[in-house]
């Protein structure tokens, strides 16, 4: 807490947020303090959402406030997809072996008692393939509907990362075309994306044209992904994992790894900004599919992720610290940023206000300015035509606001000037009649022992 303080030092509307945060504590964001509500779960469920809290440190809150039937199928998706990426990112087992759990996790999830003790001791999520029983267990529970569109999408990713687990020239160089990492980040987020609408227009609490908008819901993965892929570069080079295309990086250097050389500093930045280009480009669809979004609890658990995205790319770019240690924002300006993503208005704001750090960011000096410049004029073009027809569609309703009194930094820190001034003023001023009463007092006393003489 203290060093978020500090780091949000200069930005008061930061303090107050962490301040709110630290004194709301005891409401904890996971649905298993509600003692009430898991009274008659089994040890199953229960064991199901402790690991949901346990492996995922970005989505375990947001997917706790859905709606009691959409969340258990949201959990579940979750964990059936983490135990996945948990087979596929593990290098420490043998290629076939991994292949082929991967290629039939379809079946495994529906195999009673199925678990895998033989993750490396270093793989952050190996106890919940351990314990995956549980898991399969509580799928049984979920509707014919849902679990028909969570083993779909199991399926296709397994399949997906098989692919890239044995393609022998992605293991040697990592991803290879710009079209490659688009699929890659297909297979393991915008899949997410279209499993997620298809469960939400399933629900009933969105229409079935959400569900059916393929392009848009892959997006909102690959935005997420994106950002990540990006911000990660250090730590997945450290674990030999390459997922910069190599038609973006060999433009810049002869190897990935040398853009976190000194000596390729300006190629290095170059590159960045490439990269973050094209993850701008999806942008314009993620607040597209945010405007569709009627269900406010299901609104919240999608734009939570996506503002956090936009954020993330806003201080990645241009920021030469990323080649050197992990970039994050500070945890106050995300806690202002998930109090704040509450309805598209705020949204369009978030994304308005980071495109505007990014333009500012821009150097004319860099190959792709006029890239990223158009880029960052069509996510402005989608906010105002997105906050154009929300308010002409919403003029005679009232708009859910978060708060009608929100200051903003700026005009938080007029304020405390202002309230300095005062303040001193108010000290100068008594201390001028303070002055006086001595300067009285002494003329007086002065007086007397002249009048004494
Ligand atoms: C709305 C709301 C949330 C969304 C969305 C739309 C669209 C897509 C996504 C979430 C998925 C975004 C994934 C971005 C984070 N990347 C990873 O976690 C990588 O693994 C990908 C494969 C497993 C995906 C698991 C997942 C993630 C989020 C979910 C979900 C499933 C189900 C429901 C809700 C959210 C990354 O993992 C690193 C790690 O081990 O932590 C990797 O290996 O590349
Ligand atoms: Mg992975």
């Amino acid at each position: 807490m203290a060093k978020a303080l500090i780091d949000s030092a200069f930005h008061p509307t930061e303090v107050i947020a962490l301040l709110q945060y630290n004194f709301n504590r005891s409401s904890s964001s996971s649905i298993l303090t509600n003692t009430k509500k898991i009274a008659s779960w089994s040890k199953s469920k229960i064991r199901c959402y402790e690991f949901l809290n346990m492996t995922s440190r970005s989505f375990a809150a947001v997917i706790q406030e859905l709606n009691d039937e959409l969340r258990d199928a949201v959990c579940l998706f979750y964990l059936v997809l983490r135990g996945l990426d948990t087979i596929e990112d593990d290098m420490t087992i043998p290629i076939e072996k991994k292949v082929s759990i991967l290629r039939s996790w379809e079946e495994i999830i529906v195999t009673d008692g199925w678990n895998f003790t033989e993750n490396g001791p270093n793989e952050k999520d190996r106890q919940l393939l351990v314990e995956y029983p549980v898991v399969i267990e509580e799928l049984k529970n979920l509707n014919k509907t849902y679990k028909e569109i969570i083993f779909d999408i199991a399926k296709q990713m397994g399949n997906g990362m098989a692919d890239y687990a044995t393609n022998a020239a992605h293991n040697k160089f990592g991803v290879n075309t710009v079209k490659d990492y688009d699929q890659y980040c297909f297979y393991v987020a915008g899949l997410v994306g279209l499993g997620l609408s298809s469960l939400f227009s399933a629900s009933g609490l969105e229409s079935p044209e959400v569900g059916r908008n393929t392009k848009l819901s892959i997006s909102m993965g690959l935005f997420l992904q994106k950002a990540n892929i990006i911000r990660d570069y250090l730590e997945d080079l450290d674990d030999n994992r390459r997922f910069w295309p190599k038609e973006i990086w060999s433009q810049y250097v002869n190897d990935l790894s040398d853009l976190k050389d000194p000596e390729h500093k300006k190629q290095a930045i170059n590159c960045l900004s490439r990269m973050c280009l094209d993850a701008l480009q999806r942008a314009p669809d993620c607040l597209t599919y945010l405007s569709n979004i009627r269900d406010q609890k299901i609104f919240n658990f999608c734009a939570i992720p996506q503002v956090m995205a936009i954020a993330t790319l806003a201080i990645l770019f241009q920021n030469y610290q990323v080649y050197q240690k992990n970039v994050k924002i500070r945890k106050g300006e995300t806690l202002k940023l998930i109090q704040k993503a509450t309805n598209i208005l705020n949204v369009i704001d978030i994304f308005r206000h980071y495109t505007r750090v990014i333009i500012t960011k821009n150097n004319s000096r860099d190959p792709n300015f006029l890239k990223i410049s158009i880029a960052c004029g069509q996510i402005e073009q989608s906010c105002q035509a997105l906050e154009t027809r929300y308010k002409s569609l919403s003029n005679s309703k009232t708009l859910n606001k978060t708060s009608e009194f929100n200051l903003f930094d700026a005009q938080l820190f007029i304020l405390f000037v202002l309230l300095l001034l005062v303040t001193t003023g108010w000290v100068l001023n008594l201390w001028e009649i303070w002055e006086e009463v001595v300067n009285h007092f002494s003329r007086i006393v002065t007086n007397t022992s002249s009048v004494d003489v």
